[in-house]
């Protein structure tokens, strides 16, 4: 049986599930979306994914044609006809369809798509090794011009620094802001790791507010690592005793070089172990169950 998509409140095989080349998320990236993870029959964070989509939403004025109770079921319900227990959830929302002009106002009702699938993963090996990284020219959005707290389906910003990282050969990069501090990867968060503190851009700068972020800061202060959100440059990346990146996808991984240079001892650090074996541990304990318990076993939300 093939997958079965949600497209504007029914379910359809995938291959029938298509939008109109006149939606405006087609047209111009005028959408917003969210990537989730399903661990061991559950959905990590659904309530804090689901708050970031509507603010995302709020934020480019688009109206999400659900409310956050039917947008829930949406989702649960795409992971059971899918079998899903573990795997990746898409979550999508466009201005929906429109004419070639680029005003909102002449787009009909907003398309919604869920998607639950298979993950693809970074090699294991990379968990054990590390990450090498470089910084690339491409800067990150300008908060004024396309904030990246905006999860918005424009991502030609961080595609064109995966192609740079492509290019060179790199599975990830590190982007700057227009004024030069490292804000973050493509499709994660980044933390650097000074003594017992954790180090990690405030959300100002122009940052997605990674789920996957949070989660490990509220790990890390759990575990009683100072934490701290402060701008810092690639010198500080450098010369810290430790990095990682954080991402639904990528969830801890750490980085051991930067732009050649080589970070602490160029293996995986302590401090990085711990938060990757913390929030292995949290993902399974925790999330919204995909089928209802008749036991009511202790499954927490969140
Ligand atoms: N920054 C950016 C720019 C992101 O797109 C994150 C940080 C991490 O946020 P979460 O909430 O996941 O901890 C993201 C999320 C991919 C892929 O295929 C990754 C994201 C989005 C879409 C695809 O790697 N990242």
């Amino acid at each position: 049986m093939s997958n079965q998509v949600y497209l504007n409140g029914q379910w359809v095989p995938a291959p029938e599930a298509r939008v109109s080349v006149f939606d405006h998320g087609y047209l111009y990236g005028d959408g917003v979306f969210e990537g989730i993870r399903a661990y061991n029959g559950r959905v990590f964070r659904l309530q804090e994914h689901l708050d970031r989509l509507y603010r995302s939403a709020r934020a480019i004025l688009l109206r999400v044609p659900l409310e956050p109770g039917a947008l829930t079921e949406a989702v649960l319900e795409t992971c059971r006809r899918n079998r899903l227990e573990d795997g990746y959830i898409r979550l999508v929302v466009s201005r929906g369809n429109g004419d070639l002009g680029l005003d909102p106002r002449r787009c009909g009702p907003p398309t919604v798509v869920v998607i639950a699938d298979r993950i693809q993963l970074y090699p294991a090996e990379l968990y054990a090794t590390g990450l090498r990284l470089m910084t690339v020219a491409t800067r990150r959005n300008h908060p004024e011009a396309l904030n990246p707290r905006v999860k918005s389906l424009n991502y030609l910003n961080n595609i064109l620094a995966k192609i740079e990282a492509n290019l060179a050969g790199y599975p990830e990069v590190l982007m700057l802001s227009h004024e030069g501090y490292v804000v973050e990867g493509t499709g994660d968060n980044v933390f650097i790791v000074r003594g017992r503190a954790l180090i990690t851009p405030p959300p100002h700068v122009g940052i997605l507010e990674g789920i996957t972020r949070a989660a490990v800061m509220d790990l890390a202060r759990g575990m009683g690592l100072g934490v701290r959100e402060a701008v810092f440059t690639r010198h500080d990346v450098w010369t810290a005793d430790e990095c990682f990146l954080t991402g639904t996808a990528a969830e801890v991984i750490p980085v051991v070089e930067c732009d050649g240079r080589v970070i602490g001892e160029g293996t995986p650090g302590p401090v990085t172990l711990a938060l990757m074996q913390a929030y292995r541990e949290l993902v399974r304990r925790e999330g919204t169950p995909i089928h209802e318990r008749a036991t009511g076993a202790a499954a927490a939300t969140g």
